[in-house]
């Protein structure tokens, strides 16, 4: 460029001293003709430029070459902006070798582009290993965490799945005949008063819906829709008036039904225990079958596991203790009619029990309400991981 300038006002120089037409021809042919000092220069100009792209030594360098060259104010664009004050020949000849060196250098910068590009992967590919040792980090999907009532969902449906048990699920508003009535409620009973059970508007015939206060009335709908032999479990949300310490107004039940001809209490015995041992993970746990009274089984039974409390952990299956984990019984004929079987054919029995009460015993949550109060940071304590489905060959909780 530097060049360039100074050549240029020496040349303009020339021209202004020059004092008759042979010296001013003179002057061009110095300037500009096949040997002049412009062309000199241009081939010096170009020489160089290639030079400084051959020791370009990384993309960053070789870019700083192409602004220098034929940048707005590079050299070769500098020696494009003569032709405008050339004659028209000159411009001709001029225009035609500067553009000549434009694509040399244009050619030469994107070789070297490419070569640069690919050595600098191969660079890359030779520093950059990849650690196969370091631990995988936790997808998003994992991240997550399974609420320990919905693990206990999923424990108590694989253990009554394991023993050929079908699950069945029914709507959380239902009638009060379904809730009530077919399962045996005298008129008049406190559960159906309008402070126990979260009832809505009655209907124009005078009926009341209700949010259902048990999963019964899914086993009720079972009865009425299938024939025995009936082997069926329900687990899912209930609703009662009641809110303290112990009891929130949305709970969670499981309850299962076996109807069949010669279905008898030894049965309802060997299922409840098979069942404790599994979810509570233990070989051995003796229990104990209570006299009880449920309006829709006769006899009703209530069932204690064996524990012991030390130091406020509970373990199960040991020690001298007895915790109360459901109720039980013979379903009562009434019920058997009501949902269209004959009580004088078939017998059978049913349980229930609190999902929320043995997710705490079993996973040692102190108070019942944390359960419903979704903090985030108490679910990644007490929560599971998504993709740790329980199954009874692979443990329950783990
Ligand atoms: C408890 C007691 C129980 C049942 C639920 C039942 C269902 C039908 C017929 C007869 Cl359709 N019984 N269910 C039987 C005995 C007890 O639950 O304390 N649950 C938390």
């Amino acid at each position: 460029m530097t060049d360039l300038v100074q050549l240029e006002s020496q040349v303009l120089a020339e021209i202004a001293a020059a004092g008759d037409e042979t010296a001013l021809e003179a002057v061009r042919v110095a300037a500009l003709g096949k040997k002049g000092s412009i062309s000199a220069l241009l081939a010096t100009l170009e020489q160089t430029i290639l030079a400084d792209v051959a020791a370009a030594g990384d993309e960053a360098a070789l870019e700083a070459v192409r602004v220098a060259a034929l940048g707005k104010k590079g050299s070769i664009s500098a020696l494009l902006a003569t032709l405008g004050k050339m004659s028209p020949d000159e411009r001709k000849t001029q225009g035609a070798a500067i553009n000549l060196a434009k694509d040399k250098v244009t050619q030469a910068l994107t070789a070297r582009r490419d070569i640069l590009k690919s050595a600098a992967l191969d660079a890359r590919l030779a520093s950059e290993t990849i650690d196969v040792t370091l631990p995988l980090r936790e997808a998003p999907a994992e991240a997550g965490r399974i609420h320990p009532l919905s693990q206990v969902f999923e424990e108590v449906n694989t253990i009554f799945a394991d023993m050929g048990f079908a699950i069945a699920e029914g709507p959380d508003i239902e009638t009060d005949d379904y809730n009530f009535t077919k399962l045996n409620f005298p008129e008049g009973h406190p559960a159906r008063e309008m402070h126990d059970t979260f009832f809505f508007n009655p209907k124009e015939d005078g009926s009341r819906m209700l949010l259902r206060t048990h999963t019964s009335p899914v086993q009720v709908r079972t009865m009425l829709s299938q024939k025995p032999p009936i082997r069926v479990v329900c687990p899912g949300r209930t609703y009662r008036i009641d809110s303290d310490a112990t009891h929130t107004p949305q709970f969670h039940q499981v309850e299962g039904l076996v109807i069949d001809k010669g279905s008898h209490l030894g049965h309802l015995k060997w299922i409840l225990h098979e069942f404790c041992k599994a979810f509570f993970e233990v070989d051995h746990i003796n229990m104990r079958f209570r006299p009880s009274f449920f309006p829709f089984t006769e006899p009703s039974l209530e069932v204690d596991i064996q524990c012991r409390r030390d130091k406020g952990e509970i373990r199960f299956g040991e020690g001298e203790d007895w915790l109360e984990i459901l109720g039980c019984g013979m379903v009562h004929p009434n019920v058997l009619r009501a949902c269209g079987i004959d009580p004088d054919v078939y017998q059978g029995f049913a349980w229930g029990m609190g999902i929320d009460r043995i997710a705490m015993l079993k996973y040692g949550i102190a108070d019942l309400r944390q359960l419903f109060e979704s903090d985030v940071r108490w679910l990644n304590h007490y929560g599971f991981k998504p993709l740790d489905v329980p199954t009874l060959a692979g443990g329950l909780s783990t």
